[in-house]
């Protein structure tokens, strides 16, 4: 009951659904699957699992196959087994002899009461594994048992055979058995060429006779001493030749072939060639195992001439080894050489600027060959360089030529040949593109570092790899040469190489401190140089020190001599002067005017401290006095604001009155957010001079 439901349910998922297991091992015998045959099973209907498939193994002798194969009703049902085999030789005969054990049991009938049982075995055979569909295959059916079995009462029924086989204990080498004999027939045995393949199926099926129904039959199948072999035919024939009949665009350096099945009396065979138009040449003879194949080889002792048809012969006058005239002769076939031919595009087609490249190109039979090439965005009507003389590559038909190209972009190249007959021809103009060096690029992040002295900045510096550039670069620090450098500096570049693949990035990171013994203020520039061979980038970081919060030396009390400038601020442009008419102290600072009874000159002056407040809107004031003798006065305190780029974001400016006494200044100024630190710069723009005394930031919240 549960059999036939689990069958039941197997037809509900499929009309052929059913499971396999096989196992494929042909025999190994003097001519039966040399080593290196390949040796596969499947069943060819209905569709069934065979993933138990089974390796090759020569050692045994026997191909085992189990098949489930249920089907109801009227249906009938077909297992098959396929096997294999390449043929090694060149030999047209195949033979393929085997002995099929097979078994048939039943598990339950319905309502049917016989059952046709046919085994068929087919072998199909096709001759060239190159083209299989253009050559139909060798069908030969072999009816091997056709049995009709009776239904046993209860809805169990058994073939005879099975109970044959209980009686001898079921030993598959017991069963019925029959030895196939297949030879494939005359009219296509000589098509059969070296590496073809014999596929062999082996076929079993079943038939309802009336009213059937039936379950989880099993169809059992065991094929032992099975083995293709090739005859050794006393016949002997010439089995192809090369060049093939009809063959055209035959190369004019070509030898000429002749593949026999056995061997011949060579002195015959040599005396029995003839081609047309006459070619005078030497032969020279193969032979191969198994078993003893024989190739003739005509080699012409001068080119064949061009695009010219040969008929070659071998007559009746041929005899075998046995001296006996050879089945297929006279044996006629014709072949056309290939015309002249013009040299090739030129390889190859994308180079590198500066880099010396080998362009080749194919011109078989030329004499001489050169190569003409234009550079880019020249005509090819003028400006061709060449044509360079190029080389031939022993051995081939191409040539070469060496060549740098200096220009990146399209060039055009074109091959000339010449040919013994005196002619020319020309190849196809190919552009050939010239790409940039390898290259990478470095950049760093930030590029300003403002550090109080004591404190220690980093920058990420990042390198890409460009027009496909790897290598390992070397990266070197160093002071900016020329650069004014006011500050004491402790840095380095870690790690001191990196790595570029192709199209990829790397990084590595620049850290610097300013020394204690440094300057407060002042600005230096360092400089990391990337390295590769002939090939660097660099990049370069400039540190800028600054004084916390507040200005420092507001009251120009402090002065430094040389050269004359207050301390802690910086002289940008023009001259200052220590001046004794002070708002308070001793000194004020004086812009514009050697001396303090001097009246000033038309001299820009730029005095400047950079800050780095703790708040963002802070109180600005001062005191000041100046004036301009000769015109109208321009004199004022900028606020300029700037990023961690260096850029400047912002400014604010306060203008300061001609006053030949103290005047009071104070502006609220506020820095927009991205400001990292403020410049406090007073200006003279123009003729005359400005006092500065007792400037203050001052404030921060509520403010
Ligand atoms: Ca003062």
């Amino acid at each position: 009951m549960t059999v036939l439901f689990l069958a039941l349910l197997i037809l509900t998922l499929g009309n052929h659904v059913s499971s396999v297991r096989a196992q494929v091992v042909p025999v190994t015998t003097k001519y039966g699957w040399p080593d290196g045959a390949e040796a596969s099973y499947g069943f060819v209907e209905p569709s069934l699992d065979n993933h138990h498939k089974a390796s090759y193994d020569p050692a045994s002798c026997s191909m085992y196959a189990y098949a489930v194969a249920p089907f109801w009703g009227y249906h009938w049902t077909r297992a098959g087994l396929v096997f294999q085999h390449k043929l090694h030789s060149d030999s047209g005969q195949v033979t393929v002899k085997a002995r099929v054990h097979f078994m048939w049991t039943t598990a339950s009938f319905g309502i049917a009461s016989k059952v046709r049982a046919s085994f068929y075995m087919y072998m199909l055979g096709s001759y060239n594994e190159l083209n299989l569909d253009s050559i139909p295959s060798i069908v030969i059916p072999i009816p091997i048992l056709d049995v009709i079995m009776s239904m046993i009462e209860g809805g169990r029924a058994m073939w005879e055979l099975w109970k044959y086989l209980q009686e001898k204990g079921q030993d598959p080498r017991s069963w019925p058995y029959v030895d196939l004999y297949i030879e494939i027939p005359d009219t296509v045995r000589t098509g059969f060429k070296k590496g073809n393949i014999v596929p062999m199926t082996i076929s079993i099926t079943a038939h309802a006779v009336a009213g059937l129904s039936m379950c989880a039959t099993e169809i059992v199948a065991l094929i032992e001493d099975a083995y293709v072999t090739e005859q050794v035919e006393l016949n002997t024939f010439i089995t192809g030749t090369d060049p093939e009949n009809t063959e055209s665009d035959v190369p004019v350096d070509s030898e000429v072939r002749v593949w026999f099945n056995r061997k011949v009396d060579t002195a015959s065979v040599e005396k029995a060639f003839q081609i047309t138009p006459k070619v005078v040449g030497a032969f020279s003879w193969d032979q191969w195992d198994p078993p003893a194949h024989t190739r003739m080889t005509f080699k012409p002792s001068a080119k064949l001439s061009f695009k010219t048809t040969y008929k070659a012969t071998i007559d009746k006058t041929a005899k075998d080894i046995d001296g006996l005239p050879l089945i297929n002769t006279p044996y006629s076939w014709e072949f056309t050489t290939a015309p002249i031919r013009p040299p090739s595009a030129v390889t190859p087609t994308t180079v590198q600027v500066g880099v010396k490249t080998t362009f080749v190109v194919e011109a078989p039979v030329a004499r001489y060959c050169g190569l003409t090439m234009w550079e880019p965005g020249v005509p090819p009507d003028g400006g061709h360089i060449g044509p360079l003389t190029m080389q031939p590559i022993i051995g081939t038909d191409k040539w070469q030529a060496t060549d740098t190209l200096n220009k990146i972009g399209d060039w055009h190249m074109q091959a000339i040949a010449w040919y013994v007959d005196g002619t020319s021809q020309k190849g196809p103009v190919t552009k050939v593109t010239v790409t940039p060096a390898p290259d990478f690029s470095m950049g760093a992040s930030p590029h300003l570092l403002l550090l109080i002295k004591g404190q220690r900045g980093t920058a990420t510096l990042t390198l890409q790899s460009i027009n496909n550039f790897e290598g390992t670069v070397s990266l070197i620090r160093y002071s900016v040469p020329g650069y004014p450098q006011q500050l004491s500096l402790t840095s380095q570049v870690s790690p001191t190489s990196v790595t570029l693949t192709k199209g990829g990035t790397a990084s590595a990171t620049y850290s610097v401190m300013i020394n204690p013994a440094s300057a407060d203020i002042g600005t230096s520039k360092e400089r990391i140089e990337a390295v590769y061979g002939s090939v660097s980038h660099y990049v370069d970081i400039t540190i800028e020190a600054y004084i916390s919060t507040v200005l420092r030396n507001r009251d120009f009390e402090e002065w430094l001599e040389v050269p004359l400038v207050p301390r802690y601020w910086t002289l940008q442009t023009g001259t200052v002067h220590m001046s004794r008419t002070a708002h308070s102290g001793r000194y004020s600072v004086k812009l514009g005017g050697a001396t303090d009874t001097e009246k000033g000159w038309n001299e820009r002056v730029e005095l400047f401290q950079i800050v780095k407040p703790a708040y963002q809107k802070l109180s600005l004031s001062f005191w000041a006095l100046g004036a301009n003798p000769w015109g109208s006065f321009g004199a004022r305190v900028e606020v300029l604001w700037f990023d961690v780029d260096r850029i400047q974001v912002g400014s604010s400016s306060i203008p300061i009155q001609e006053s030949s006494s103290w005047k009071y200044y104070e502006s609220t100024v506020t820095s927009p957010p991205t400001a990292v630190y403020w410049k406090i710069q007073i200006v003279k723009a123009s003729w005359g001079y400005i006092l500065i005394d007792d400037m203050q930031l001052a404030g921060g919240p509520p403010i």
